[in-house]
């Protein structure tokens, strides 16, 4: 019997004669645990097919995390889907377009939100929205420490760059003092949306008004500096080229070889519904599935690699499982918008535990409750659970 040190698929892989000489040498080195240039990322994208990267990352996966499949039980808080920037890609923002279809949430209807799961085991509330040009610093401020207060047990996990860029900058603070200020009021984590592709000419076409490459990595830099963790995202399958997908990637690495803050890296695959970049087809899954593979390779200093269940729908998410993937979120729970508005099929994105376990269970993994900052709360492998649990949400 082989047993998964063997890893037999890699072998396979080695012994083909024909194998390309550039990426035996690439899987010669993953199997020594050597880290991959930018160069060979690149060789990677360019002649790698899903099967040889797939293999390779299975085998990274495993050596990192075995089995374990790791998702929270979470809900989300969108304070407004009003944002005085204007991403190409975006199918949420109401301001310039659509404004009738605005919202904006007071703090005493977030907390009602709050208060919705009191009583419910959730250990994450994930805070994320537009930038509205009222939503100040202040406001933020009595919003977590409002949260905090009612319930202290609850991780807020709040804010991506963007938002803070401009809270910062309205309040003319540095980067580093209003950091200090929201991890003060209660802020813990912060979650990796906004990096888009870092490269200028990409952001140039299609985010050009937000924060840049260099502004949203400080940001991150300085929450790592106060001992805070975050994650990092990259939208792909528009139109960067491999070489910006790696761009990217390295920006990413070179930070974290710094601070080590960085948890888990999310690839975010464009949809195309309802945006102004609606005539560019979206990535296949055979491209799915190889950048998931690429990813998990070239980011061998990111513990984490999570697939986004409510935006890859949830066949796919299962398959990635097998690419690289060892984290797929959370339960969810919520009214989230920005997908289903940009064409996902997950329309109001909810797994109960039971369900988002079983996923896992049927992908041959481990299911394992984690908390945001991947504290094991419970392996799920040998919970059976009741017809009446998997069918509830
Ligand atoms: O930055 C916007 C993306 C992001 C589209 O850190 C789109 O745990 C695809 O970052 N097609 C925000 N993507 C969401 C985000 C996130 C989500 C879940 C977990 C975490 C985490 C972070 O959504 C944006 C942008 O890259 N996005 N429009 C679109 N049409
Ligand atoms: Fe605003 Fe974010 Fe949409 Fe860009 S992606 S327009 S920053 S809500």
């Amino acid at each position: 019997m082989t047993t998964r040190k063997d890893y037999p698929a890699v072998q396979t892989l080695l012994q083909q004669p024909a194998l390309d000489a550039s990426l035996r040498r690439i899987a010669e080195k993953i199997l020594q645990q050597e880290r991959i240039t930018p160069d060979e990322g690149l060789t990677l994208f360019e002649k790698g097919d899903i099967g040889f990267v797939g293999a390779l990352a299975n085998h990274v996966r495993e050596r990192m995390h075995g089995d374990k499949t790791y998702f929270n039980r979470n809900f989300h808080i969108e304070p407004t889907n009003v944002c005085i920037f204007t991403c190409h890609f975006c199918s949420y923002s109401r301001l310039y377009k659509n404004r009738e279809d605005g919202w904006e949430l007071s703090i005493d209807q977030m907390m009602d939100i709050v208060k919705k799961y009191d009583n419910q085991p959730v250990t994450e509330v994930h805070i994320v929205g537009g930038v509205h040009p009222k939503m100040q610093l202040d406001f933020f401020v009595e919003l977590i420490k409002q949260i905090r207060a009612h319930r202290p047990d609850l991780h807020v996990k709040g804010f991506t760059a963007v938002e803070l860029d401009y809270m910062f900058r309205k309040a003319k603070v540095s980067v580093d003092e209003g950091m200090r200020i929201l991890n003060e009021a209660g802020l813990q984590s912060m979650p990796g949306g906004g990096a888009e592709i870092f490269h200028p000419d990409v952001r140039a076409k299609i985010c050009h008004d937000k924060v840049d490459a260099d502004g949203w990595l400080g940001i991150h830099k300085a929450a790592h500096k106060l001992g805070m963790h975050t994650n990092a995202t990259m939208l792909y399958g528009h139109i960067e080229t491999f070489a910006h997908r790696i761009d990217h990637m390295e920006r990413l690495r070179q930070l974290q070889d710094e601070t080590g803050g960085f948890n888990t890296f999310i690839p975010l695959k464009f949809r195309n519904k309802g945006n102004d970049m609606s005539d560019i087809p979206e990535s296949s899954i055979v491209e799915d599935l190889r950048l998931y593979s690429i990813a998990r390779l070239y980011m061998d200093n990111f513990p984490h690699l999570k697939a986004y269940w409510p935006m890859l729908g949830r066949n796919t998410a299962q398959l990635t499982l097998s690419f690289g993937v060892n984290d797929l979120d959370g339960t969810i729970d919520d009214t989230t918008k920005i997908y289903s508005m940009a064409g996902s099929e997950e329309q109001t994105p909810s797994m109960s535990t039971a369900q988002l376990a079983m996923l896992i269970k049927q992908a041959g993994r481990k299911p394992v409750e984690r908390d945001t900052v991947y504290n094991e709360i419970k392996d799920y492998s040998d919970v059976a659970f009741s017809e009446e649990e998997l069918l509830t949400k």
